[in-house]
């Protein structure tokens, strides 16, 4: 890549694409643009002939605002394009999935390997009484047995929903329940820096209270000793020994594919429903486009198949092209921070794709990490999750790419299905800290509250003017949600809602300024305000509780709580019984048992009120100006301006 000038804000450099990458891309020329402008619809056929199909469409799309139906009265199979269809090629016998467990195990999965493992676990799933439409949850670490369950699924036409791994009994139990998973597939455990992470036993507990689940499917990871209950357990590896393939069943393009659950501006999260044509044309034609694929690449995506981003971008996406994956298990920073540049180096990976956050943290961490690494295998840099600073996409390009590898940065969502805002790689100028462009046939913009186009420069709401093959369907049984949250902002207007703001500049870049809703982007995951301040005030100490994100070197946003308690305990610590601290501690652990990890507060402050408009609103805005040590703004509708002063006074500027 050619750097324009050293002399300017790194926001105001470009990077033009090198001669020696765009005489190799995938995609060569702009006029793709402007091709796929004329017609979306024959542009998006165009692209679903990468796939195989059973029957062809009689129409592209049908679009009665909300909802949309693309590839009408198609017929294909979602595994049957993962994984069979390259057993006719030498694909047959290529390295589908290089795995690399925590504690350093590693196995690879060719082609015919994946279509053996799969088949047999799908023939077994059938045996159990799974049928096309019977929903199975998924709460497995990153080990192959996760898209192998996945695909498995997709196999038989039953939905699955992949629950993190790192989410709580409980969240588990509420997604099993709102989706009415009839088979839950889990492992014995987990590794996670050098510790096991209990999947079974949370996943006890979960069912405890999820009736619907019949029976439990267990992979043998940790490999401790354990009973199971002969009643509704069984082991993975019993279960498929003596199966062969099953064929896969042939689905409809609207079939639905998997459920994923996402943090919206409720307490409740939202199963996004994705299906299987349009998302599957959606993401094999992005990743082609985006990420320049190529046969011979060897692909990593750090993400966990919990997120969307495992779903299409390292699982769906990928193996439809036919590419080989690299899946690891753990944590960048352990054994060692260098353990990202090792993985690159052994199996010589050429396209890697991570988040901004595991970038800030390796600048942290230092350069000297990468010494003695070879990286130059890679070619191609992806980021995703949430925006990137302009100076970690300049560490990213400098000491990971050498300078070499233009870095794709991917602006997209859960509900998106595939990417929307990102460079073509060969003919793209990049700018550090912007997802550059919208892609080829697809409808972005900048609008104001009314849904009025902004020009460049102005701050607004970001939108989707048209439909796209990889966007969501419907919010699993609610669908009133899906249409006034998504696309009943604009009245009159059949615009997708985005919950991002962002501006343009004067080449109609786009720069995504984060999320204007009450979601708080923590490490590249989402949680929303009201799912904390439930968890929050479910504990017997917690009159209220506000929850806002703070501005954080590292994860992009921290999770701060401000709450109030009742008035009891608050004696209690007052007579010395309790201590403040001990408080904090048990709240916090309270909010990790109730949702996961990633939502744990960094800190939680106590008020003896929080600042309320005259409606009774609590105002986050202004918690969260607190908490940054930021100017309050307008407080002319505060109901109790004397609580701010006492917040200032002890949590202001506080680290
Ligand atoms: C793919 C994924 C979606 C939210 C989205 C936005 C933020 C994602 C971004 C980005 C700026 C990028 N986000 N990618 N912001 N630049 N390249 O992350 O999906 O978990 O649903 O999160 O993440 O705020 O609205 P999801």
């Amino acid at each position: 890549m050619a750097r324009q000038s050293e002399a300017v804000l790194p926001e105001e450099q470009i990077f033009y694409p090198s001669e020696r990458f765009t005489r190799q891309a995938n995609v060569k020329s702009r006029e793709i643009y402007a091709k796929a402008q004329a017609s979306p619809e024959l542009f998006w056929a165009l692209q679903a002939e990468r796939l195989d199909w059973f029957r062809k469409w009689d129409k592209v799309l049908e679009w009665n605002p909300p909802f949309a139906r693309w590839f009408v009265n198609a017929k294909l199979n979602a595994c049957y394009n993962c994984v069979d269809r390259h057993l006719k090629t030498w694909r047959r016998n290529k390295a589908a999935l290089i795995f690399e467990g925590e504690p350093g195990d590693a196995r690879v999965l060719t082609y015919w390997d994946l279509y053996r493992e799969v088949g047999r676990l799908a023939s077994a799933l059938k045996k159990l009484g799974v049928g096309k439409g019977d929903r199975v949850a998924i709460y497995l670490p990153m080990i192959p047995e996760l898209p192998i369950a996945m695909l498995a699924c997709a196999r038989i036409g039953a939905p699955h929903l992949v629950v993190f791994g790192g989410f709580s009994a409980e969240a588990l139990r509420d997604r099993i329940n709102d989706a009415g998973a009839k088979v839950l597939i889990t492992a014995d455990g987990g590794w996670r820096r050098g510790k096991v992470v209990p999947l079974l036993r949370n996943a006890r507990m979960a069912l405890e209270g999820a009736p619907s689940v019949e029976r439990v499917v267990v992979v043998k990871r940790i490999g401790q000793e354990l009973e199971l209950d002969p009643r509704k357990e069984c082991w993975y590896h019993e279960l498929v020994a003596e199966e062969s393939p099953c064929p896969p069943e042939e689905v409809d393009s609207e079939d639905m594919l998997f459920i994923l659950y996402t943090s919206g501006t409720t307490g409740k999260p939202k199963g996004v429903v994705h299906t299987t044509g349009g998302y599957l044309v959606g993401v094999t034609t992005t990743l082609h486009m985006t990420f320049d694929l190529k046969e011979e690449d060897v692909y990593w995506c750090t993400a966990d198949c919990g997120w969307i981003t495992g779903h299409s971008y390292l699982v769906y996406g990928p193996l439809a092209n036919g590419a080989t994956v690299v899946l690891y298990e753990g944590a960048p920073d352990w054994p060692r921070p260098d353990r990202f540049w090792q993985i690159i180096d052994r199996y010589g990976v050429t396209i890697f794709y991570t988040a901004p956050t595991a970038i800030r943290a390796f600048m942290r961490w230092g350069e000297q990490w990468l010494d003695g690494y070879d990286l130059s295998s890679l070619r191609l840099l992806g980021t995703v999750g949430e925006p990137i600073n302009p100076e970690a996409w300049l560490w990213f390009y400098q000491y990971v790419g050498r300078g070499r590898c233009p870095v794709v940065d991917t602006w997209w969502q859960t509900e998106t299905g595939m990417h929307i805002i990102a460079a073509l790689p060969g003919i793209t100028p990049l700018k550090p800290g912007s997802a550059t462009v919208p892609l080829p046939g697809l409808k972005v913009d900048v609008v104001d509250k009314e849904g009025n186009p902004l020009p460049p420069g102005k701050e607004g709401l970001l939108v989707i003017r048209e439909p796209w093959p990889a966007m969501m369907r419907t919010v699993y049984g609610d669908e009133e949600r899906y249409v006034k949250e998504y696309w009943g902002r604009f009245p009159g207007k059949w615009y997708y809602f985005s919950g991002d703001g962002a501006r343009k500049d004067s080449h109609h870049y786009f720069w995504i300024l984060g999320r204007v809703d009450d979601v708080i982007n923590v490490a590249g995951h989402r949680l929303s305000t009201m799912e904390l301040e439930s968890a929050l005030v479910e504990h017997p100490a917690v009159a209220e509780a506000a929850a806002i994100g703070k501005t954080h070197e590292i994860k992009g946003q921290a999770v701060v709580a401000f709450v109030t308690l009742k008035d009891e305990v608050f004696a209690e610590i007052k007579r010395g019984k309790r201590s403040w601290q001990a408080m904090e501690e048990e709240l916090k652990a309270h909010v990790t048992a109730k949702i996961g990890a990633i939502a744990r507060p960094d800190a939680v402050y106590f008020t003896a009120e929080l600042p309320k408009t005259r409606s009774g609103k609590i105002m986050r805005r202004l918690l969260r100006a607190i908490a940054e040590g930021k100017v309050l703004g307008d407080l002319s509708t505060l109901a109790n301006p004397e609580v701010i002063a006492e917040l200032k006074r002890r949590y202001g500027d506080q680290e």
